[in-house]
């Protein structure tokens, strides 16, 4: 058995953990990207519109570990180029709105700008999950400008409302907390929080409507423009979620499928 010896091998050691630091860096200045052209929206939208549609934004670098769990999990190389092509979701931007149609709108707004490439849609809105998980998940793509090139970075957005995140994140510590393997009586529980939480979106849209008349950009955006196609440009008006969801689903036709 040949031994390398240990200054090699801390020297080895150390040219792995920078490239794997750089190989990140790449994402987080992706997420960057993404965060600054959702903050430039939801200025825009405040003081145009005098209309916020975003409750909140966070954004997360997947860690080293899960990375390598996913790795691990879904049998892919381990080399970069893998890893790279394979996973999707290093880094990610959630993007937490008021009511449903802001859902639809904010991911139209800013999959329209022309440096934005849409890789997949999962939209967990239009099919929930069996647990009532919902969601609007898009990769996304944005170019990087690097001193040694132009790159592009897999971004995944996750679009929701304050309810759906509320769901959300209280079923991830709950799941979290039994280890994934949760009581019967307690998924039943879930899954009929979700269709609550689902009512509670409906009913608190509607009453906005009743108060406020229709959303800002359903008033200021131009009528849609007959047939399928979706134009660059503004996208088309948007008078309910349902319309909204046609045209991801219409998206998603032309993106590769999930798994
Ligand atoms: P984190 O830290 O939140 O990112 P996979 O990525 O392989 O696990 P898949 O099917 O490729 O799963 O991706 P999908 O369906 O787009 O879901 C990935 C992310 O969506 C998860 O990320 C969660 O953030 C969220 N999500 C999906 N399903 C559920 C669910 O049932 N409950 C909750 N609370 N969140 C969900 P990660 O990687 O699990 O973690």
């Amino acid at each position: 058995m040949t031994t390398i010896p240990v200054d090699d091998e801390i020297a080895l050691a150390r040219e792995l953990r920078d490239e794997f630091q750089r190989f990140l860096r790449e994402y987080e200045f992706g997420m960057r990207e993404i965060e600054t052209k959702i903050s430039i929206l939801r200025d825009e939208f405040t003081h145009n519109h005098a209309y916020n549609p975003i409750e909140h934004v966070s954004s997360r670098l997947k860690s080293p570990d899960s990375i390598v769990e996913k790795v691990a999990r879904r049998g892919i190389d381990s080399d970069f180029a893998s890893i790279r092509q394979e996973i999707t979701d290093i880094a990610g931007v959630r993007v937490t709105c008021s009511f449903v149609a802001d859902v639809y709108r904010l991911f139209d707004l800013l999959t329209a700008q022309d440096d934005v490439t849409v890789r997949l849609v999962k939209d967990y809105i239009a099919n929930p999950k069996p647990n009532g998980y919902k969601s609007l998940h898009a990769i996304l793509e944005v170019p990087v400008y690097l001193s040694t090139g132009t790159i592009q970075v897999p971004v995944e957005v996750q679009f929701r409302t304050i309810a759906m995140d509320f769901w959300a994140s209280l079923e991830h510590k709950i799941y979290y907390k039994f280890a994934t393997q949760v009581p019967e009586h307690l998924v039943q529980k879930l899954t009929d929080a979700a269709e609550a939480a689902s009512e509670l979106d409906a009913r608190m849209e509607q009453l906005h409507r009743e108060a406020h008349g229709v959303l800002p950009f359903e008033r200021s955006a131009p009528p849609p423009l007959p047939g399928s196609v979706r134009p660059r440009g503004p996208p088309p008006r948007l008078t309910a979620p349902r319309m909204s969801s046609a045209w991801t689903r219409r998206t998603r036709e032309r993106m590769p499928r999930h798994r």
